[in-house]
This record gives structure tokens, C-alpha cells and sequence, in this order.
């Protein structure tokens, strides 16, 4: 995935038109958005299309497929078949379910993002203990795009050790999760940042202040 900007925007606004009008003050800054959820539940599938169509922009749709490979094969279906361009996939339910989805990716021609550790402090009481362990598995399925916790750099050092300097990574928790813009950059490809842009009086202003301020 070629995502040519270092700010990948995290649309979670539950209202269609005020997430356009938003992602429209900051087109110019991202060439990608990421979706989930929060909007796709309010506004429909549907609303992929419209950002790609609108806004030239590659959608990552965030529904952390956590299911049985047969069910993750059609969350995958469904959301490559609504024009996503990529889908972020759980993988602590394991290779056979991360696998259906990577297979169901690749018939596709799209992409998938291995999620390998949460930003969130809950990570800590189960799913951190395993993240390196999730992170060796999908270099031993051969996955090349990972999502893993800004606010956490130490942990983004070990899982950029483990999937090594060709692996694509992003990562969220920048800004109103504590993680720092720069910091991240040392280790990941491309931020995840949603609040502290689409919360503020001037998104604009905000992306552009986070820009410059990347050393
Ligand atoms: O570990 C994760 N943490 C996280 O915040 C994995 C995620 N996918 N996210 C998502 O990134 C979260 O659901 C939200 O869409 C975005 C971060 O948004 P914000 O904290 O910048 O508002």
C-alpha cells in the first residue's frame, strides 16, 4: 500500500456529513483514511465509496476481524467487495483466522494490516503478552502491513525488530493517547490520528501543526 503521507486520518465522527466536511479541511495533507465502526454502523458500507469517490483517498477499513476463519472470509468479502482498499485484522484469534482473512485479501488484490498490540492501558491485561508472538506469526504468513501502539515505543522497537525494516507499519495513539508524532516515526511508517484532528475548533491547522512539528 502506498500511502505517501505520514498522517493516515481516523474518521470515527458518527455522522457522514460532518465526517466529509471535515475530511475535506485536511484532503490535501493524507492520501489515506482510515474507517471504522463508529461510522460504518451510522452511515452504512456505503461510505467508502463516497470518501474514495469525493476525496481520491485509499480507504483502511478498522474492523479488527476477530471471528472464525469461515466468518472472517466474509467480513473480508464484504468489506473488499464495498471498495476498501485494505482491512485491519485481529491476530489473536489465530493463524487459521488470520489466514482466511490474508487469503480473502490476496484473491482480492487488496491488503491487510495484522493487529499486533492495542493502544489502549486494557492492552496490558492480556493481548501485550502475546503481541511478539502475534508479530511472528504473521511474518510466518507473510504478512507486510502491521498496526501497532504509537503512546508504547518501546514495544514499536521489539515489533519493528520482529517484522523487520521492509514491513509496513502504522500506528495509532498519537495525540490524545499520549503517543509522541516524532517518537513513532522512528520505528513506524505512518501515524493513525483521529481525536486530536477531527475534534479540534481547526483540523486544518491541527494536521498542519503535527506535520511541522515531525522532526
Ligand atoms: O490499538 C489500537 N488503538 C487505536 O486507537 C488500534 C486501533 N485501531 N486504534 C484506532 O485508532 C481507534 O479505534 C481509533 O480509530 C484510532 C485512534 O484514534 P484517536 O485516539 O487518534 O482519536
Amino acid at each position: 500500500m502506498n500511502v505517501k503521507n505520514k498522517i493516515i486520518l481516523a474518521m470515527d465522527i458518527m455522522d457522514l456529513k460532518e465526517s466529509i466536511n471535515v475530511t475535506e479541511e485536511v484532503s490535501n495533507y493524507i492520501n489515506t483514511i482510515k474507517i471504522g465502526y463508529p461510522l460504518t454502523l451510522t452511515a452504512g458500507l456505503d461510505c467508502i465509496n463516497i470518501f474514495k469517490e469525493n476525496f481520491d483517498l485509499q480507504v483502511i477499513s478498522d474492523f479488527k476481524v476477530a471471528d472464525i476463519p469461515a466468518t472472517n472470509e466474509k467480513i473480508c468479502q464484504a468489506t473488499f467487495n464495498a471498495n476498501s482498499d485494505a482491512i485491519i485484522v485481529h491476530g489473536f484469534t489465530g493463524e487459521d483466522s488470520v489466514k482466511a482473512c490474508l487469503d480473502t485479501a490476496n484473491n482480492h488484490g487488496k491488503e491487510l494490516f495484522l493487529l499486533t498490540e492495542m493502544s489502549h492501558p486494557g492492552a496490558k491485561m492480556f493481548i501485550q503478552e502475546h503481541a511478539n508472538d502475534i508479530s511472528k506469526m504473521g511474518v510466518k504468513l507473510g504478512i507486510n502491513n502491521y498496526v501497532a501502539p504509537s503512546n508504547r515505543p518501546e514495544r514499536l522497537n521489539e515489533i519493528r525488530d520482529i517484522i523487520g525494516n521492509d514491513s509496513f507499519m502504522i500506528s495509532p495513539g498519537v495525540g490524545t493517547q499520549g503517543g509522541n508524532p516524532s517518537e513513532t516515526l522512528k520505528y513506524s511508517d505512518a501515524l493513525i490520528i483521529g481525536r486530536s484532528i477531527y475534534q479540534s475548533s481547526c483540523p486544518e491547522n491541527s494536521i498542519k501543526s503535527i506535520i511541522e512539528n515531525i522532526k
